[in-house]
């Protein structure tokens, strides 16, 4: 929302969202993605009309490290369920777009076929941010899109730092790109992420790289029996593909609604949405608190202080913690 713009009423957006107006749907991924606190409060309401809308949608996010595939791997994704009669929307957590040049935003160029398509819709990531106001917005968007009657919502996360976590923790299905390896397998994956995925993809099983795609996903479906399956009952299963080929793609979307089947039948799906939505509240909770409690102006002022004598071990942590506690809450209210 460009600053001055006017406020668009919650209600009549949320309206022409769900009647499918595109525009609509990209205003209003603009309100939720919005700082500013008037239209914090406009964008909770409008989120408010539509929750009842949302929920619709298979959540699917994909992880990999940089130059995996994610991008070419959405793209054919998204085409082959554009083809089968879905509607696709492609969202992505980067906090760091603004500096990188933005992930899907370049992409959104690389995505053609997709972007083209009346089925899909493609957002770039919302400009750079700290880590959970990205997310945040993201998570934001993908209802939104939910409401418009997409009924696949794919979020790509960067592949470096924490994004994994937090894109695992807005979606359904998190599926972990692989490249092929040479044979030493368990190559530059940390384990965190691994314990994370319900689908590991190997990709790039093409060409000269298809007979070590097929060793990495036999050494990964050996590794990952070893993990804690991340959503049971579902236990993950280890595939490969070539994204740019398009081949094994309809494959993984099979093993997705293998997923969706285990999941729904189980009603495993619902508590594992409930579980997210209940921390996702906390973590907004604790954004907003933190974010007041540093403006605060009388903490503003001792903080600096505070913190060097902590550091230097002149005052215990928890002293300073309740100092600058009792600087927040004020004299009156201060117990
Ligand atoms: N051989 C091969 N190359 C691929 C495949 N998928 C992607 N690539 C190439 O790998 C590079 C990185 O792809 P991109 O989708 O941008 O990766 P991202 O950084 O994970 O989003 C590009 O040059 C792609 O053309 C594949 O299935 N096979
Ligand atoms: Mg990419």
């Amino acid at each position: 929302m460009a600053a001055g713009a006017a406020l668009p009423d919650p209600s009549s957006l949320a309206a022409a969202v769900r009647g499918g107006d595109r525009r609509a749907l990209a205003r209003a991924i603009t309100l939720v993605e919005s700082t500013r606190p008037d239209h914090r409060a406009a964008a909770a309401t409008l989120l408010t009309a539509l929750l009842p809308h949302t929920g619709g949608g298979l959540r699917v996010g994909v992880t990999g490290v940089p130059g995996v595939g994610k991008s070419t791997f959405i793209e054919a994704l998204g085409a082959h369920l554009v083809d089968t009669g879905h509607r696709v929307a492609v969202l992505a957590v980067d906090p760091s777009s603004r500096l990188s040049g933005g992930s899907i935003l370049g992409d959104k160029t690389r995505m053609t076929d997709l972007s083209r398509s009346p089925a899909a819709f493609i957002r770039p990531s919302p400009t750079a941010g700290t880590l959970g106001g990205v997310a945040r917005r993201t998570r934001e968007a993908m209802l939104v899109c939910e409401a418009a009657g997409y009924d696949v919502v794919l979020v790509e996360t960067v592949g470096v730092g924490q994004s994994e976590t937090a894109v695992a923790g807005m979606v359904d299905l998190f599926l972990l790109l692989l490249l092929p390896s040479g044979g030493d397998a368990l190559q530059g994956v940390k384990r965190g992420i691994m314990e994370l995925a319900d689908l590991v993809v190997v990709n790039k099983a093409d060409g000269d790289l298809a007979p070590a795609a097929e060793r990495t996903v036999a050494e990964y479906a050996n590794a990952i029996r070893m993990l804690r399956p991340p959503s049971p009952p579902w236990t993950p299963v280890v595939l490969s593909c070539s994204a740019q080929e398009r081949r094994g793609i309809d494959a993984v979307w099979t093993a997705a609604g293998a997923f969706q089947a285990v999941m729904g039948e189980a009603g495993a799906l619902a508590p594992k949405r409930a579980a997210q939505a209940s921390d996702w509240m906390w973590s907004e909770v604790e954004e907003t608190l933190t974010d007041a409690f540093r403006a605060h102006p009388a903490v503003a002022g001792r903080l600096p202080a505070l913190e060097e004598a902590v550091t230097a071990g002149q005052i215990a942590p928890s002293a300073a913690a309740l100092e600058l506690l009792g600087l927040f809450r004020g004299p009156e209210t201060g117990r």
